[in-house]
């Protein structure tokens, strides 16, 4: 793969911040990529930027870049992908840190004119290697119907603490199921009343937790889907404390496992992600230990306490804290570290959720990602430009699939 320009640009993510792009040209095309960015960000997330800032990442991407031009690759597997990281520690040893965003992007446009280089598409390129070939399964979407918490504004003051009530299909086909997904959506709307969308689209509300879930479990029976939370519970955890806002109450740690228990079994909530502070590995374990028990089985997922970092996905797998995971790749920034932790995942069973980030760009790689490292479900938001490209790669490489996929029926 012979690298005839490598030019990195700003781009805009859909909360209108910069983000940096990187475009290579190739003797097959040009493939760019672009970074995510989050808000609710786990404390051991890596950084997204130099700790100088974008611009000095830009700085830095540009000399990089330079020394990129006309340079050979050949990148067959991603293990390949050393000879990259090789280059860019020598850089990051004079320069300081890229940063985990900046990572994502050079990366991931790597990846893309790899797989091009050998006549593949991208998820294609990564099951051959992970999955060795096998026909892929293909996941099932966690649509981001209702927001609270850091993502949403509040409106007359008050807005759920939660931050994600989600709709996750069980269906035949990923098609099928996105289009439930947006009935869904749309018929959340008129129940609520709803009048704005968060970052992720997700509609905004003043309503309680309590009250969005009576809601949610309406909308999940009506489309027989099923219901998921993103407690994001660091983000109102303070001093040992579980501060609710809406309404105002305050739980410790056993309250917290316990109210969470309670509101699976009551709305059959199948997924719960991030219930409890991000350092609380033994929470997480009461957690799970307690659904366990129910007639239906709950995914306990980790988020911000696990946060793609192989050493973390141990611990939680070790301390039985976990029985699902999110993986968001600027998380940790390395592709090969995702790699780590998808064979984690598939050797202790952990079921994995490839998912979007609060700021957005256009990119679709997500897509690729999931499908190539056999990822059951795809978490984004069910509506907005920079989600529906993401969900239409997934229809897209679904339909490419010659005979029609036997779907996770999980
Ligand atoms: C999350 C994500 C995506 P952020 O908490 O799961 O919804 O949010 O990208 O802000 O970390
Ligand atoms: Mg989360």
């Amino acid at each position: 793969m012979f690298i005839k320009e490598a030019i990195p640009s700003y781009v805009k993510n859909s909360r209108g911040r910069r983000s940096i792009q990187i475009k290579l040209v190739t003797y097959e095309g040009r493939f760019s990529a672009s970074a995510p960015s989050g808000k609710s960000t786990g404390k051991s997330e890596v950084a997204c930027y130099n700790s100088r800032g974008i611009e000095y990442s830009m700085r830095m991407l540009k000399i990089f870049c330079k020394k990129l031009k006309d340079k050979n690759f050949i990148i067959k597997r991603i293990d390949d992908i050393k000879q990259l990281n090789v280059l860019m520690d020598k850089f990051e040893k004079r320069y300081g840190k890229f940063g985990g965003n900046v990572y994502f992007a050079i990366e991931a446009a790597f990846l893309k004119a790899a797989s091009a280089d050998t006549g593949r598409e991208l998820w294609k390129f990564i099951n051959d290697d992970i999955n060795k070939g096998r026909k892929p399964k293909m996941p099932m979407p966690v649509g981001n119907c209702i927001g609270g918490g850091l993502h949403s504004k509040k409106i007359k003051n008050r807005r759920p603490d939660f931050q994600e009530f989600l709709l996750i299909p069980k269906e035949k086909t990923y098609a099928r199921a996105v289009t439930l997904n947006l009935r869904a959506y749309e018929y959340a709307r008129k129940l609520l009343k709803a009048r704005s969308k968060n970052d992720e689209s997700a509609w905004m509300t003043p309503k309680t937790n309590e009250e969005v879930l009576e809601i949610i479990r309406k909308v999940a029976d009506k489309y027989k889907l099923r219901i998921g939370l993103d407690i994001a519970a660091s983000a109102f955890y303070d001093k040992k404390y579980y501060e609710y806002k809406n309404k105002k109450l305050t739980r410790d740690k056993v309250d917290q496992a316990d109210y969470i228990e309670q509101i699976v079994k009551k709305f059959k909530i199948f997924y719960v992600e991030d219930p409890m502070d991000e350092n609380d590995f033994g929470g997480f374990t009461e957690v799970l230990n307690a659904v366990s028990k129910n007639k239906t089985k709950s995914l306990i997922v980790g988020d911000d306490l696990t946060t793609t970092n192989p050493r973390r996905v141990e611990r939680a797998i070790k301390a039985k804290s976990i029985n699902a995971m999110i993986i968001k790749v600027n998380q940790i920034g390395s592709i090969l570290k995702v790699k780590k932790v998808v064979e984690l995942c598939q050797k202790k069973n952990i079921t994995m959720i490839f998912s979007h980030r609060s700021g957005e760009t256009f990119d679709d790689t997500l897509a690729d990602y999931c499908v190539g490292f056999g990822g059951q479900f795809m978490k984004s938001g069910i509506y907005g430009k920079e989600r529906l490209i993401k969900i239409k790669r997934v229809i897209d490489i679904e339909k490419s699939l010659k005979n029609l996929q036997h779907c996770r029926s999980k």
